[in-house]
């Protein structure tokens, strides 16, 4: 589904990844791939959830964007679309980060926390973000869940 797979080699992931089921104090990070759409090609980035008490803290730090644009990001359940690919499964919204702009770089950050129960299981299975102009327009997913049930 995705041919234009990009692989990000990035030795902060394979430091955090290392504590990553244990969902501590370096948190689970996930790694944005790009969708199959020419929308900002360069696009790239890492989601990292970490648990703080009784609460989910997620903080999507993303570059390549388009400079001075308004971006939406939500945490989205498995959809019925596939059972395999959670960011080509089409599901629905379960817990949204707040609207953010890109800065002139087109780097940009955000962080939302919420009920873990929001995003357990097939509640959270890919996070995407969005054109806030054009949602339907998606450029990068972070897979999170990848097999539904
Ligand atoms: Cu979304």
């Amino acid at each position: 589904m995705f041919g234009h797979k990009i692989v990000l080699g990035m030795a902060t992931t394979a430091l955090l990844g290392s504590c990553s089921m244990m969902m501590g104090m370096g948190g689970t990070t996930y790694t944005f791939k790009h969708n199959p759409n020419a929308a900002d090609p360069a696009a790239m980035g890492k989601a990292v959830a970490i648990r703080k008490d009784t609460m989910v803290s997620t903080t999507l730090t993303v570059s390549g964007l388009t400079p001075n644009k308004a971006y939406i990001a939500h945490y989205h359940a498995f959809g019925p679309a596939s059972s395999t690919d959670p960011c080509a499964s089409n599901g629905p919204v379960t817990l949204g980060f707040p609207s953010f702009t890109s800065d002139a770089s087109g780097n940009a950050s955000v962080t939302v926390s919420g009920d873990p129960a929001k995003i357990a299981g097939d509640m959270g299975a890919y996070i995407n973000v969005h054109y806030a102009s054009e949602p339907s327009v998606v450029p990068i997913c972070a897979p999170v869940k990848m097999t539904k049930g």
